[in-house]
């Protein structure tokens, strides 16, 4: 609720000024050469999914282009896209992640 002043000017109460900070998805992107299990085991390994789970996002990915793996604030996102990225590239992958506002 805000208070209207004499003066006009008005005060928000700090509640109102409280947002919920933004949100980000995670989400991968398909190639023709990062084997599914690989995937899979992401998706277990960084996005705490159980096995069933991680196949049917590992899936939808290779079917569609893209799938998302979890919704994180921005710091968490970023993190895990770098941890993602970094992991694949150590194993000779070529596996895109990226993260998008929610
Ligand atoms: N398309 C890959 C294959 O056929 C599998 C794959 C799935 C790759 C998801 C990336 O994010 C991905 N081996």
């Amino acid at each position: 609720m805000a208070t209207k002043h004499e003066n006009g000017t008005v005060l928000a109460r700090q509640e109102e000024k409280i947002k919920p900070p933004p949100m980000y998805q995670v989400v991968l992107l398909n190639d023709d050469y990062t084997p599914m299990e690989f995937v899979v085991a992401i998706l277990q390994d960084f996005f705490n999914k159980d096995r069933e789970t991680a196949t049917q996002i590992m899936l939808k990915v290779h079917r569609d282009g893209k799938g998302m793996c979890g919704v994180y604030p921005r710091d968490i996102a970023s993190t895990k896209v770098e941890l993602v990225i970094t992991h694949a590239r150590k194993a000779g992958h070529p596996l895109q992640c990226v993260m998008e506002e929610a």
